[in-house]
């Protein structure tokens, strides 16, 4: 492509003597017309990942990279005095997704695209993604995020559906995005939108008008933990993009010759986590409107669906009320009560039934018998589900279960974020890995060589800067690039323990204050946005911006630590946090975090975890071996044992401990008391005293261990740089196009 002629064409100027704004605007209709031009895969069956969320990300570089033409680009605008860098800050983020699933959605696109799979996104048309996070008086505040505009990559098509609702039929419009592969096809993704949208009844921040579905429908994403005031508008939600979906699907299939009967030879469905299950049963009730019986009708589509598990969590498994569900989905209810009836039939025990005695659909458990594919998203995860959470599950149907462990795409996650890494990999390995990430485990030849490791360190060092740099000219942060940069970034919730690291921050403060000061300076760098109905969460990123506060104003303190709370953490903040990691922190409670993709990141990019045997965690550590990770903490079998015996009483830690004492108390003493919300501290103090329902107290001592360990390891920046070393190296393993090669070999066979 040439940038010249590109602008010469739309605005009879060359590139010199464009805007930002116009050069960005004229590459977007172009990349996307180039990707237009790809070839779209073919063949007889075809994907349908269908998700509530994708968390895509800006897509120009992304979309530039994948078509081959990133450099070129970037060298022409640097030819014409312009820096592409500049350029992509004009691209509003689509985050039209909470965090890990939503994000882990885009990262699949991407490698569906890549390995050449016919398979398309199918989700909703958000108009606002997830709110942006303002800090005002040590507090979040949240402002909507509108991400669409003229110039965005989405594209209007002339197809619509319509879907009834008890009470009201709207009209889904068809609009798709491009997703290119990486030297490869182009697939799309695919998001519904209604017609009538009125963006004016948005009130007071990110308060709207709830009545009105045909003008609110697709306004907003929710957060996760939302209130119970915007569950009936999720259930719209959920119904008007499965039920459009549907259509579309069975639109395409009949259109490349499929019978209905023979479905599951034209369409595998994933359904990713709960949300999108209604698809079942409204697949169910178009074929009995085509002609079907609904016994066959149910073994088709039980056939044609797949399920993945994102969470063991009990609370954020989706249940609806009956009552709910007939306000909204009137139709869909017969068929669910006939789902329910049929697993009655077969089997007793009432805790695989999908309706319960309190009139309650559970989304799972339709989801779990209707489905022939049962995943979890790593391999620990997986364990868990057959053995603990869904036991009952496993015992009728071993068959269904496995294990599909999350993958990152490393295009974004390393190409883009930290092409000076790249480029020093492809140096020294040629650039295989790009297309065969397994190829990463060639770098260990070099473990020893104290030429490749020192430049590793260089590399890491220059990604710190330009950390530093940009976290002072957008939000007026300074940091210390000689420090320790020690990072945790992911949703704010009390599983993740934020606050366990909030507490090593006080105690390592009081020692500081008592004279025992670090050998290098730490820089605890945080990044989350809480749902805002989620009271607890609020007041832990309250405790962080008060210490964050506390410590910028301490002058005893301050050199040798800081603390840092970025504001808006999103897919565009990460990309520039992760390549400058020193220290990953990955600290969930054993068995509550699913998989985690954040520290998969991480370990590409050279950063250490330090992290419980959590999630992939566990995976990480196999991989990367004892010398190469820091794991602290009680193992998920304790946690679970502990959890059945229902016997951890916080109480008893807090005054057992010394060092937890006088961190916890220090929540409540007069220099927060001074700075904070009296009521937010007091709420937060009581919770971990009381409750501590995540148990970060027991973990506690051998967390400190592993911290200081990390730190004094550090030291010795050599055997450190082996230790990044290792980690890329091994990070292939994590790579999204093996989960995809995974998924097709066992689960969707296109
Ligand atoms: C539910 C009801 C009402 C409103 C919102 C929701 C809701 C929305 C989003 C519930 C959950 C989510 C998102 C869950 C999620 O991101 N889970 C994460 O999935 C990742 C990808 O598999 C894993 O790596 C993480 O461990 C898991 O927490």
């Amino acid at each position: 492509m040439n940038v010249n002629d590109v602008l010469m064409n739309v605005y009879g100027r060359a590139a010199a003597d464009c805007t930002n704004e116009e050069i960005y605007a004229a590459l977007l209709r172009k990349v996307n017309e180039l990707a237009s031009e790809k070839a779209s895969p073919t063949g007889k069956k075809k994907l349908y990942y269908i998700s509530a969320e994708f968390l895509i990300g800006k897509l120009l570089s992304n979309n530039l990279i994948n078509l081959g033409i990133y450099d070129d680009v970037k060298n022409q605008l640097a030819e014409s005095g312009k820096d592409i860098c500049q350029i992509e800050e004009i691209e509003n983020e689509p985050s039209l997704g909470n965090g890990g699933l939503g994000r882990l959605a885009a990262c699949f696109l991407d490698s569906i695209a890549t390995l050449g799979l016919n398979g398309d996104g199918i989700g909703l048309n958000y108009h606002y993604g997830l709110f942006r996070q303002v800090f005002r008086d040590n507090a979040q505040t949240t402002i909507p995020d509108k991400w669409l505009s003229e110039n965005c990559w989405l594209n209007k098509t002339d197809k619509v559906y319509p879907v009834k609702f008890g009470g009201i039929e709207v009209s889904a419009r068809l609009y798709e995005i491009n997703v290119t592969g990486y030297d490869s096809v182009t697939n799309k993704l695919r998001l519904f939108d209604i017609e009538g949208i009125d963006e004016s009844i948005v009130t007071d921040g990110i308060d709207f008008d709830k009545m009105e579905i045909g003008k609110n429908l697709t306004l907003f994403l929710y957060p996760d933990d939302s209130d119970e005031n915007g569950r009936l508008l999720r259930i719209y939600q959920q119904y008007f993009m499965v039920s459009a979906g549907a259509q579309l699907i069975l639109d395409e299939c009949t259109a490349r010759g499929c019978t209905l009967r023979d479905l599951d030879d034209y369409a595998v469905i994933q359904i990713n986590d709960t949300h999108p299950t209604m698809v079942i049963p409204e697949l169910i009730r178009l074929l009995i409107q085509r002609g079907i019986d609904i016994d066959e009708a149910i073994e088709i589509v039980s056939r044609t669906c797949a399920y993945t598990n994102h969470t063991i969590l009990a609370e954020a498994l989706e249940k609806w009320n009956i009552s709910q569900l007939k306000k909204v989905v009137p139709q869909l209810v017969p068929i669910i009560e006939i789902l329910d009836d049929k697993v009655r039939r077969k089997f007793d025990e009432p805790a695989v039934h999908i309706i319960d005695k309190d009139d309650r659909v559970h989304m799972a458990h339709i989801d779990i018998h209707y489905s022939f594919s049962v995943n979890g998203v790593a391999s620990l995860h997986t364990e868990i589900l057959k053995n603990e959470e869904l036991n009952h599950f496993y015992k009728l149907y071993p068959e269904k279960f496995n294990n599909k462990t999350n993958g990152i795409t490393f295009r974004r996650w390393l190409m883009h974020s930290n092409p000076e890494l790249s480029a020093y990999i492809t140096e020294l390995i040629g650039d295989g890995w790009k297309k065969d990430a397994d190829e990463l485990e060639k770098l260990l030849e070099y473990r020893n060589d104290k030429e490749v490791l020192i430049k590793l360190l260089d590399i890491k060092q220059n990604k710190k800067i330009q950390l530093k740099n940009y976290l002072s000219a957008k939000q007026g942060i300074e940091i210390n690039e000689n420090s320790v940069f020690d990072i945790q970034i992911k949703r704010l919730h009390e599983y993740k323990r934020q606050q366990l690291n909030a507490l090593y921050v006080i105690h390592k403060y009081l020692e500081i204050k008592s004279g025992k000061k670090p050998v290098r300076p730490i820089t605890v760098i945080f990044g989350a946005k809480a749902a805002p109905a989620y009271i607890i969460a609020q007041d832990i990123i309250h405790l962080i911006l008060c210490l964050q506060e506390l410590i910028a104003n301490d002058p005893e303190v301050k050199p040798y630590l800081n603390v840092v709370m970025v504001e808006n953490y999103n897919v565009t903040l990460a990309e520039k946090l992760i390549p400058a990691c020193d220290i990953s922190e990955q600290i969930s409670l054993a068995s509550k975090e699913a998989s985690g993709t954040g520290n998969m990141k991480f370990m590409l990019n050279g950063a250490v975890t330090l992290g419980t045997e959590d999630g992939a965690n566990v995976e990480i550590h196999q991989l990367a071996g004892d010398d190469n990770i820091y794991i602290f903490g009680d193992d998920s079998e304790t946690v679970v044992e502990r959890y059945k015996k229902a016997s951890y009483k916080a109480k008893e830690y807090y005054t057992k401990n010394k060092a937890i004492k006088s961190a916890v108390d220090f929540i409540i003493g007069e220099e927060l008391m001074e700075l904070g919300d009296k009521e937010r501290l007091e709420r937060l103090f009581k919770e971990l005293t009381g409750k501590d329902w995540f148990m970060t107290f027991p973990d506690f001592d051998s967390y400190l261990k592993a911290r200081e360990k990390a730190y004094a390891d550090y030291e010795d920046r050599i055997e450190w740089a082996e230790k990044m070393l290792v980690n890329i190296a091994k990070a292939g393993y994590f790579s999204s196009d093996r989960t995809i090669a995974e998924y097709n070999k066992d689960i969707w066979k296109l």
